[in-house]
Formats: C-alpha cells, sequence, structure tokens
C-alpha cells in the first residue's frame, strides 16, 4: 500500500470543514486506494468543537484514515502536509468596512504563508477556499516565495460546477455530459460565467456547442451569467447558511484534478497565477480554463474571446487588482 498523504484543512470546526474532511478520509480527494492523513487547524475559540469533529472522525471508523491531528498551533497544522486546503478566514460580518475584513485576512495568509513555506512537506500543493480566495491566495504566494507559484491556487470550480449544473438543468441533460465552461476572474459577483466553447454530448455521442442547443443568447448573456453569479447569495437565503457540501465537493474535484489530471479533452476552471495570457494583467490570482498532468496545471491557450467576452474578462481582472491594492494597503 502507498504511504499516507498529509492533507490539512484550516477552518476544520466550519461548516466547510465538516463537510470536507469525511469526503477526504473517504477517498474523495485522492482515490479510494489512497491512504491519508487528516491534519486539521482551526483557532483556539473552536478548539473544543474541533476535538468533536476528531472525535467522529474516530467514530466513523474510515478504513483509509491512517491519522488525525486536530491542533490549534499552526506549526504542528502545517509540518508534513503534502497538500494544504484553507479553508478558515475571517468572515464579512454586517457593518464592517472591507478594509477592515482585508486586514484581518492578510495578517491571518501571512502568518499561514511562512507556517506552511517553513513545514510543510516539499512540493505542497495549496488550495484557498476561504473568501476573498484569490487574495488570500495571492498573499500566501507573496509570503512563501520558496513555494512554487505553480503549486499555490483558490477555488473558483465551485462556480463552475454551478455553471454545469445550470446548464444541464437547462438542457434537461445528465451533468457529467456538459463540459468546457469557463469561469474567468474573481470568486466574486464579477466573475465571467462562460459557455461559448461548451459542450454537450449527446445519447448518439455525438458533440453539440452549448450555445446551439440553448439557442437563447438572451438567456445564456442574461439570466444564466447572473444566476451563476448570484447563486452563493440565493443558497444563503434558502438555507440561512452558506454552501458547504457543494463547497467542499468542488474543493476535492480541484485537488483530484490537479493531482490525477483532467480527462482527456477536457478543461476546469482554478484560480491562478496569471502569466499575461489572454491578456489577464500578470501577478493576480485569477481563473483560467486549465487542463492537468503528472500534477500541473496549464492554462488552456488559444481560445477566441469575443468582444463582450473581453469587456467580462476586465472588469473582473480590474476587481482583482483593486483587492490586490486593497491587501497591498494592509501591508503598510
Ligand atoms: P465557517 O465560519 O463555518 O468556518 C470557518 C472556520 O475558520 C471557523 O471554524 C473559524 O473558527 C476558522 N478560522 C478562523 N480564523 C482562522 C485561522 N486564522 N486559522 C484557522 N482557522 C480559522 O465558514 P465556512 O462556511 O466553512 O466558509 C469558510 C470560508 O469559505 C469562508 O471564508 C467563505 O467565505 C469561503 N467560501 C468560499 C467559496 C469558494 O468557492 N471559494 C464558497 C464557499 C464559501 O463561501
Amino acid at each position: 500500500a502507498s504511504e499516507p498523504v498529509r492533507v490539512l484543512v484550516t477552518g476544520a470546526a466550519g461548516q466547510i470543514g465538516y463537510a470536507l474532511v469525511p469526503m477526504i478520509a473517504r477517498g474523495v480527494l485522492l482515490g479510494s486506494n489512497q491512504p491519508v492523513i487528516l491534519h486539521m487547524l482551526d483557532i483556539p475559540p473552536a478548539a473544543e468543537s474541533l476535538n468533536g469533529v476528531k472525535m467522529e472522525l474516530v467514530d466513523a471508523a474510515f478504513p483509509l484514515l491512517k491519522g488525525v491531528v486536530a491542533t490549534t498551533d499552526v506549526v504542528e497544522a502545517c509540518t508534513g502536509v503534502n497538500i494544504a486546503i484553507m479553508v478558515g478566514g475571517f468572515p464579512r460580518k454586517e457593518g464592517m468596512e472591507r478594509k477592515d475584513v482585508m486586514s484581518k485576512n492578510v495578517s491571518i495568509y501571512k502568518a499561514q504563508a511562512s507556517a506552511l513555506e517553513k513545514h510543510a512537506a516539499a512540493n505542497c500543493k495549496v488550495l484557498v477556499v476561504a473568501n476573498p480566495a484569490n487574495t488570500n491566495a495571492l498573499i500566501l504566494k507573496e509570503f512563501a516565495p520558496s513555494i512554487p507559484e505553480k503549486n499555490i491556487s483558490c477555488l473558483t470550480r465551485l462556480d463552475h460546477n454551478r455553471a454545469l449544473g445550470q446548464i444541464s438543468e437547462r438542457l434537461n441533460v445528465q451533468v457529467s455530459e456538459v463540459k468546457n465552461v469557463i469561469i474567468w476572474g474573481n470568486h466574486s459577483s464579477t466573475q465571467y460565467p462562460d459557455v461559448n466553447h461548451a459542450t454537450v454530448k449527446l445519447p448518439s455521442g455525438e458533440e453539440k456547442s452549448v450555445r446551439e442547443l440553448v439557442a437563447d443568447d438572451a438567456w445564456l448573456n442574461g439570466e444564466f451569467i447572473s444566476t451563476v453569479q448570484q447563486r452563493g447569495a440565493a443558497i444563503i437565503k434558502a438555507r440561512k447558511l452558506s454552501s458547504a457540501l457543494s463547497a467542499a465537493s468542488a474543493a476535492c474535484d480541484h485537488i483530484r484534478d490537479w493531482v490525477l489530471g483532467t480527462p482527456e479533452g477536457t478543461w476546469v476552471s482554478m484560480g491562478v497565477y496569471s502569466d499575461g495570457s489572454y491578456n489577464v494583467p500578470a501577478g493576480l490570482m485569477y481563473s483560467f480554463p486549465v487542463t492537468c498532468r503528472n500534477g500541473e496545471w496549464s492554462i488552456v491557450q488559444g481560445l477566441s474571446i469575443d468582444e463582450y467576452s473581453r469587456k467580462k474578462l476586465d472588469l473582473t481582472a480590474e476587481e482583482l487588482t483593486e483587492e490586490k491594492a486593497l491587501a497591498y494597503s494592509c501591508l503598510s
């Protein structure tokens, strides 16, 4: 049997953590033959609750789970981890200024970046889920200069999966037959869910474009986009709690595809460090279409971007540039 992989989940006593850790322990993250050791970090006020999650993990008797570290010590949490899923952060509370929230998260991600850099396993892969996800990931990258930038990403796979789900419902086809939607940009309401290259595999085996099958550009350019952009708020309204099971599932999809590879002919969306592809400013953490092979992502190149899309790509880049400036202003 292979050596266990150590997986860190920060904010593990929270809602997403509670949905995510059993998925990891069941093999959803890395496959049903890969043993795992879970490292769970939270802050002292959540220590007791975190210990309760640990008790439940023991009680679930997961065959693949070879150990659990539950701690409020960042160094202990980060030591030896191969994969780090950063879910912990400071939420925006009513009446709080954006800058104050940013400032709290900048200091959290700065500290956790240093701990990962010093104590994680070589070649550790990092996924930031906590909001503002793109900018938290950027801060983490800046303060962990020895971690290759290729190893740091943020989650937009939930938005990607939401887009697949909307198309599947609209066309009344299985979600597994829809592919190659793209989420561009920020994990925020300025994100651009793009279906211009998306296809559906019909029962005949033939692949057809989503635009052709939907045959309603007004819906695709209007309601579809806003539904995906606003889906997080719709879940909060319905559940009185934010998305958790879908976020946890998307985090598993993100890591699994990154480590094990994307299927031939299929891409997914990942927030990664921009190299200037598609004229997105270099140096932003921006969601792109990517394929993964041998544990490395690469941005899908050469897709045509029409004028309507161009504006949307630029708008979300502008927001990320502003967020970056705000984050840097919190450092001084
Ligand atoms: P919860 O508030 O339920 O859980 C967050 C947990 O993080 C808490 O247990 C808290 O004690 C812990 N925490 C706070 N500061 C910490 C620190 N410095 N170190 C370690 N742990 C710390 O939130 P939950 O619903 O689980 O959401 C977690 C984060 O995911 C939020 O920032 C949320 O905005 C973000 N989301 C991101 C999504 C994405 O697609 N990128 C979608 C879902 C979600 O909204």
